[in-house]
């Protein structure tokens, strides 16, 4: 067959972030780039000659030209079959879903998740490991050592796959099956959630709407919320995928969501308001006039889990990334079960889930998911809220306010500081860094300092160790701000700080965010001098 072996050179910019390799489209679309990462992902892994690959993504821009060259490369390096999601469309968690149901060797999901698309904005790819989870670190870097080593790689040039039309087709030896990227994550939810009762809950006259943002799940949430639950037509709105996601910014926040936070406010507001991101896996949850910080959600779905069938058996404990609120080990604490502290990024909850250690994980960058897959995923979130509402028949506040009321109130929010300097973003975590031993006991007006280090991460299950992964500064009365830079921008760099302090009092339960965490607000600036060193007189984006 018509296999072709090219050479190539490395480009030096191919190390993955937290999750896959995030660029500019302009990027990617120099002559072998996206090649050279392929081959570099195929000369990282053995044993996979005859074996089935799984190959989607979110739709964005490039989405389609970059199915057909990794289609090509798949034939090209020996698979035996390749799942590809028709017209190239998988989201995140159904690309683990399908990964996971046919048994693959793996998967490849194309997408930069919640940054823009379009010929001028971001593309991605990642690559995902049999058990339907992001490569672990030791993968990931292998694949960069490749891609540094890299001479040649191999490309099949003799025929094409229709990814519009269902159904087997060939591509030289290989088989290709373009599948429906809805079908087997449909049933998957089926299984896992009291469907009749969220069915019920719709015919009563419940209402909801759900912001696809022009991105991915916009037929994933019209087949389930609208087909299967009964939900009314427009319950999911801007359900179509665009390339570019209609000019905006798929990620869901208070900032980018602003139409779903404007459609919630006001008395005759929807009673659940939920948006998703580029590629499926975060979510946002809003009440009427009412916000979820994902770290709540994450605790109130664990301490509710029992409700949906796919949970009634409770679970084996919880798992949030270290920048997370303490929300959820509240809730671990009271049902007696382990909840451990990640590193950021989904890649470290895999082996916990594989392990059996860990059913519910979570991140404060609005991603939940639990074991039925490997992936963060957006619309499981939002159906085991319409589970739990089903069940309770209350509001989404109501259902928080009693949450905050038994286990506290983990008061919680992020300020983002976006496109910074490398330079000098690096400097300020390097004198963060510098100056840990000096804060440590250092008092701080009320506040003393109790622990200062930068997270190190030792993998329970394979005891691989991951270093420098966010300076913590813990106070004497649990508060905490953390500082990390974000590992998936594509424009210079973005300081994250996370401000967290817990309030048990249910009568201090009413106060603004920004107001009850205003004193360490202030004492993460004085702490890292962020205005002082960047100019900057507040963040870019606050969530
Ligand atoms: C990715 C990872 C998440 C991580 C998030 C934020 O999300 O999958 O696990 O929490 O990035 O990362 P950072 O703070 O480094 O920007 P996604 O939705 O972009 O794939």
């Amino acid at each position: 067959m018509p296999i072709l072996v090219r050479p190539t050179a490395p480009f030096a910019d191919q190390k993955p972030g937290t999750s896959g390799l995030r660029k500019k489209v302009t990027v990617f679309q120099q002559p072998n780039y996206l090649e050279n990462f392929v081959q570099s992902i195929f000369d990282s892994l053995e044993g996979f000659g005859g074996q089935t690959l799984v190959l989607g993504g979110d739709g964005r821009f490039f989405n389609r030209e970059a199915v057909d060259i990794i289609l090509r490369m798949a034939a090209a390096n020996g698979f035996g079959r390749v799942l590809v999601g028709q017209r190239g469309i998988l989201s995140t968690p159904a690309a683990s879903c399908v990964i996971r149901k046919y048994r693959a060797f793996g998967g490849i999901v194309l997408s930069a998740s919640h940054n823009p698309g379009g010929p001028h904005e971001d593309f991605g790819i990642k690559y995902n490991i049999g058990a339907g989870g992001p490569a672990p670190e030791k993968v990931t870097e292998a694949i960069y050592a490749q891609s540094q080593a890299i001479g040649e790689y191999r490309i099949f040039e003799g025929g094409a796959v229709d990814i519009d039309r269902l159904g087997s087709q060939r591509l030289g030896e290989m088989a290709v099956e373009v599948i429906d990227p809805v079908a087997d994550y449909a049933g998957l939810m089926e299984e896992l959630f009291d469907f009749p009762a969220i069915r019920a809950l719709f015919a009563s006259g419940f209402r909801m709407r759900y912001d696809a943002m022009h991105a991915v799940t916009g037929p994933y949430a019209h087949a389930i919320l609208e087909d299967r639950l009964g939900a009314p037509a427009g319950t999911v709105v801007n359900g179509t995928p665009l390339p570019d996601f209609g000019g905006g910014h798929p990620d869901p926040n208070l900032v980018h969501a602003r139409d779903l936070v404007a459609a919630m406010s006001g008395a005759d507001a929807p009673d659940l308001g939920a948006a998703s991101d580029g590629d499926g896996d975060r979510n946002m949850i809003l009440g009427r006039n009412f916000y979820v910080t994902p770290s709540d959600s994450l605790a109130v779905l664990a301490a509710n889990a029992r409700l949906a069938p796919g949970y009634a058996g409770g679970l084996a404990g919880i798992a949030r990334s270290m920048p997370t609120s303490q929300a959820a080990d509240r809730v671990a604490a009271a049902l007696g079960i382990r909840c451990f502290e990640t590193p950021t990024g989904w890649k470290f909850f895999g082996n916990l889930m594989d392990a059996g250690l860990a059913t519910f994980c979570g991140e404060e960058s609005f991603g939940t998911g639990s074991n039925h897959v490997r992936e963060k995923d957006g619309l499981w979130a939002v159906l085991l809220w319409l589970n739990l509402l089903a069940a309770r028949r209350q509001q989404v506040e109501q259902i928080v306010r009693q949450h905050w009321a038994t286990y506290g109130r983990n008061y919680y929010s992020r300020h983002d500081y976006e496109a910074l300097g490398t330079a000098e973003a690096d400097g300020l975590m390097a004198d963060l860094r510098g100056s840990l031993t000096e804060l440590r006991s250092k008092r701080f007006g009320e506040y003393v300092v109790r622990l200062a280090d930068d997270f190190a991460y030792t993998d329970p299950v394979d005891g691989s160790v991951s270093m420098k992964q966010g300076i913590r500064v813990v106070f004497s009365d649990g508060s905490r701000i953390v500082y990390r830079l974000s590992g998936t921008g594509t424009e210079g760099a973005t300081l994250r700080v996370y401000v967290e302090r817990f309030e048990p009092d249910p009568a201090k339960h009413d106060q603004d965010t920004q107001v009850a965490l205003a004193g360490l607000i202030r004492l993460a600036d004085e702490i890292a001098g962020i205005a002082l060193r960047t100019g900057r007189s507040a963040p870019t984006v606050i969530t």
